[in-house]
């Protein structure tokens, strides 16, 4: 494999603990792969050039573990992070596999189980400072209901915002640089998940008390189970200020969460979001929150891994030929085309503007009439995508 793609530091690419370290369990099936302590995980990672390594809290340290062995752990942790230079830019609460979660962490209808999640998450919080990350993520994976009859809506977003308030509050109480990505998903584990979409987050974070340390953590694969564009959800983040992270994998439209390798499925989809963060400039994380297929063994997890950052490299320099492309740049040029005669019109309202613009007179038909070519476009970018440009 040509060295091209190799994944190098300034490339941000981040896997989760739980990530390469699925074992392969999933609904009808044991685990395929023996578990690999969360040191081995980031030697793996080193292996195949990982920039950094996420965790859950209890990816890291089992939620029953003695003081002595959360000691040993964090520091045969902490050693791997030296010996391979991995860091660690993200780090998460485990809100969803305790039974005590069955109904909701910050969403629970039991207000002991609301502030057991809120003092697991301020531990949690601590935890990853400690090891670097200035990224939290909240996915709330628990935070929703089977059964309406159970939980009265609004009651679980008026909970779900007190709980951030009280964390932000924490967070600049104690000093940390640390800021909140929320991570949307329609439904799974639970029958439907409370604020679904990214888009619903970010109407939601405008009614914190500090909307400017909350942004989001769009998920390629949980917009895809809603049906939606990714791409236009991350555009809208990045617009608001708000793409603070972001999840890559893959899947089909109408699936459960399959969170394949970055491009397994939809490779014209995975190209045009490359290409919009590469052209705007986003440094954050690439977090391939993604697993192997339940068919591999530890070689084929590292094909996996090499192959989430591999493919986004690729897609990188066909958004870079894309661009200079002289035959689509022209197109997009003819597309584009202003021949400045609406200028009068751009820009903020005032009377009298409005007043130039009811008495101009458009050519509606020869509007319509105009072919944009959008056909010659796309056909133009699959041909680069597949090789032939
Ligand atoms: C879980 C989920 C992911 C989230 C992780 C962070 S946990 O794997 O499916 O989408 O990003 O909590
Ligand atoms: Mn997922
Ligand atoms: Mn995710």
């Amino acid at each position: 494999m040509s060295e091209q793609y190799n994944p190098r530091p300034e490339h941000r690419f981040t896997f989760g603990l739980w990530t390469v370290g699925n074992p392969g369990a999933d609904a009808f099936g044991e685990a395929v792969r023996p578990d690999l302590s969360p040191a081995d995980l980031v030697y793996l990672l080193g292996d195949v050039g990982a920039y950094g390594v996420n965790f859950h809290d209890n990816d890291l340290i089992p939620i029953d573990a003695t003081p002595a062995e959360r000691n040993a752990i964090l520091k045969s942790f902490k050693k791997a992070l030296d010996d391979t230079g991995l860091v660690v830019p993200m780090a998460t609460t485990n809100l969803f596999a305790h039974p005590v979660f069955k109904d909701g962490a910050f969403t629970s209808n039991d207000a002991k189980v609301r502030a057991y999640a809120l003092q697991k998450t301020l531990n949690a919080i601590d935890l990853g400072v400690e090891l670097g990350a200035d990224v939290y993520v909240f996915w709330g994976g628990r935070e929703g209901i089977e059964t309406d009859a159970a939980k009265n809506p609004v009651d679980a977003i008026k909970r779900f915002r007190e709980a951030l308030n009280f964390l932000s509050e924490y967070v600049l109480d104690r000093g940390y640089h640390l800021r909140f990505a929320l991570e949307a998903k329609p439904n799974e584990p639970r029958g439907d998940l409370y604020l679904p979409t990214t888009g619903a987050y970010l109407g939601f974070i405008e009614t914190l008390d500090h909307p400017e340390m909350v942004g989001v953590n769009p998920e390629i694969a949980h917009e895809h189970m809603a049906g939606l564009n990714f791409l236009h959800a991350v555009a809208q983040s990045w617009e608001a200020g708000k793409l603070f992270h972001i999840d890559l994998n893959d899947q089909n439209y109408a699936r459960f969460d399959q969170d394949w390798r970055f491009g397994a499925q939809n490779l014209k989809q995975a190209f045009f979001l490359v290409k919009f963060l590469e052209d705007v400039g986003y440094t954050g994380s690439r977090h391939f929150d993604a697993h192997a297929y339940r068919t591999e063994d530890y070689d084929g997890v590292k094909d996996f891994a090499r192959g989430c950052m591999r493919t986004y490299l690729i897609l990188k320099e066909k958004g870079e030929q894309f661009n200079k492309d002289p035959e689509i740049q022209a197109l997009l040029a003819e597309i584009n085309a202003d021949d400045g005669s609406m200028d009068p019109f751009k820009g903020p309202y005032t009377p009298e503007k409005a007043a130039a613009l009811r008495a101009h007179s458009f050519n509606r038909d020869a509007l319509g009439a105009r072919g944009l070519g959008y056909e010659r476009l796309d056909q133009l970018t699959n041909e680069l995508l597949l090789g032939v440009r």
